[in-house]
């Protein structure tokens, strides 16, 4: 049940996520007034509406991971190197206890519109029950694939059988041992669930629209020699993995590794392959601190698909599904890569079996679903079907800036932030690990702690000064997007329909979605708005 207690606070963070429970932690510290509103029955965020089978995390548990609180880092221990989802849940509900935030979190409450008032530059959060909350400002935790992406299939309301979401999983377990299943969707979160379902189904079917390129996590019980070794210096790791531009510091068989700072085309091929090999050995995401030019020409990014179509070929028995499977017609690393933990092996078993559905749309009957002339009967039917990532979840809230202007209408042609953490006409709205920010190519964790200190260092530098309002000029937020822009283009993310640049969801404008230029830069620019006295922003203090 809804209950709201507070409502008048400085800050309103909306969402209980690894960002919210951060936020708040670290503006409370701080001395704001600050609250969480979730519309989940527990703290989690993701990790409490993802709960299908075979969920885990794709970065290593000591980096995805809260380093705020050195106690915290040293007191935790994460059972695997990859943290399941359950584990992940129980880490954010120690959390949210060791650091005493429920208190200030109203759980099972929807917020359903946030409307900014310019005579006291004050927002309203209303909710689903009713409540209104006033707050100075308000700090967005919304996630960034956090909001469904539901495709209209012909026929589905016809259709019979069970339908289940892998973003809004059951809380019971779901027996699939006698049934005949089918799943839609291989992208992260279809690869883990097919390869669970597979385990147990009396028939699995996967329609595959798009190929991932997959490679093996190589998950295991974390070992303790690892973790010590972390742990005897963490402080020290965690400088080093925010000093890494993209993504953390990922380990080859736990020693870290960085990026070769040769182009993939100027060294021989035995030595491409072996320093592939060797990161794909070591598992994970580690294929990301390749050579730079995979980014950025398509004849080095086809060295290294060309390296993993092989070995697709090699795990799957079956050349015809093999080829089924190879993914081609976009670069490797446009898409994220899926970790797998026997994903490719499962279509060597006989109760798994593969329908493209790349030229064909898929239509729902009463008993299944129709793909070129052949029904597939099913009992029940998984959607794995990704996210309306980044802008999703805050254009699901109705939105009102300065007088009454739309979020929705001002992000008609792209998502247009300033630093991917606030927007023109919307004053003292934040957002974390937002649109126009790194964090698809970060470390989501470590950028929602660093933001959280952003928000905090520069309204409590508002404070000081007795301001009351901040917003971003709207030349400014033109320049963010310019720049952003221009740092995608020079690379190969345009060229996937990926989440990432919002190519995922039909109509959805690219624009403004992500920022490629690492955390370096981005660093360098958000430090900049507190030492060149908030330039490109306007500040005030409120009429009355
Ligand atoms: P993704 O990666 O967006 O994958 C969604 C999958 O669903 C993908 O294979 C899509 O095919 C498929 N899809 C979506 N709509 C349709 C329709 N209409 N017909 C057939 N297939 C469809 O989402 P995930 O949840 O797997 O992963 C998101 C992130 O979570 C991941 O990158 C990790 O960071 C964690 P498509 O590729 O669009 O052809």
């Amino acid at each position: 049940m809804e209950v709201v207690t507070k409502k008048d606070v400085d800050v309103v963070i909306v969402g209980a996520g690894f960002a919210g429970l951060c936020a708040l932690h670290k503006l409370r510290k701080q001395g704001f007034n600050a609250m969480i509103i979730d519309a989940g029955s527990s703290v989690g965020g993701t990790w409490y509406w993802n709960r299908y089978p075979g969920l885990r995390v794709d970065i290593e548990s000591l980096e995805y991971s809260f380093s705020f609180s050195d106690e915290l880092q040293q007191e935790w221990e994460w059972s695997e190197r990859y943290a399941s989802q359950a584990e992940l849940l129980r880490y954010l509900n120690h959390v949210a206890d060791r650091f005493d935030l429920r208190k200030d979190i109203s759980l099972n409450t929807r917020v359903v519109s946030a409307i900014f008032d310019d005579a006291t530059d004050k927002w309203t959060i209303e909710t689903k029950g009713g409540n209104q909350i006033k707050a100075r400002y308000c700090v967005m935790a919304t996630g960034f694939l956090s909001a469904p992406n539901k495709p209209n299939f012909s026929g589905l309301d016809r259709y019979e059988g069970k339908q289940y979401f892998t973003t809004k999983w059951p809380d019971e377990k779901v027996d699939f041992s006698d049934k005949r299943v089918g799943v839609i969707g291989t992208g992260s979160s279809g690869v883990q669930v097919i390869t669970e379902i597979g385990k147990e189904a009396e028939h699995l079917t996967v329609f595959q629209r798009t190929p991932s390129f997959c490679v093996p996590l190589r998950n295991c019980p974390l070992p303790p020699e690892y973790e010590k070794s972390v742990k005897s210096n963490y402080a020290e790791w965690r400088r080093r993995e925010r000093e890494e531009s993209f993504g953390g510091w990922i380990s080859v068989n736990y020693k870290p590794v960085r990026m070769v700072t040769k182009s993939a085309l100027e060294v021989t091929a035995e030595e491409r392959l072996a320093l592939y090999e060797d990161r794909y050995q070591s598992g994970g995401l580690a294929l990301y601190n390749v050579y730079p030019d995979v980014y950025t020409d398509m004849e080095a990014n086809d060295t290294l698909a060309e390296f993993l179509r092989d070995k697709i070929r090699e795990r799957v028995n079956d050349p015809d599904v093999a080829e089924l499977l190879v993914p081609t017609g976009y670069p490797v690393l446009g898409k994220r890569l899926c970790g797998d933990s026997g994903y490719y092996e499962t279509y060597n078993q006989g109760n798994v079996s593969l329908v493209d559905v790349r030229d064909e749309s898929i239509e729902f009957t009463t008993k299944g679903i129709l793909v070129k002339g052949v029904e597939y009967e099913l009992d029940s039917v998984v959607f794995a079907t990704g996210y309306d990532a980044l802008s999703g979840a805050l254009l699901r809230i109705d939105i009102q800036g300065s007088g009454g202007s739309k979020l929705k209408e001002h992000w008609k042609d792209g998502a247009l932030t300033a630093l991917g953490m606030m927007t023109a006409g919307f004053p003292n709205m934040f957002f974390l690990n937002g649109p126009g920010s790194p964090s698809p190519l970060y470390q989501p964790v470590l950028l929602c702690e660093e933001q959280s200190d952003w928000v905090g260092a520069w309204i409590m530098d508002m404070r000081n000064k007795g301001l009351t309002r901040i917003e971003p000029t709207e030349r400014l937020e033109e320049e963010w997007v310019e720049h952003s822009t221009k740092v995608i283009n020079a690379t190969i993310f345009p060229k996937a329909a990926s989440w990432y640049v919002g190519k995922n969801i039909p109509g959805k404008p690219s624009i403004g979605l992500a920022y490629f230029g690492g955390i370096i830069e981005y660093r360098k620019r958000c430090a900049e708005v507190l030492s060149s006295g908030f330039k490109g922003f306007k500040l005030s203090a409120a009429r009355k």
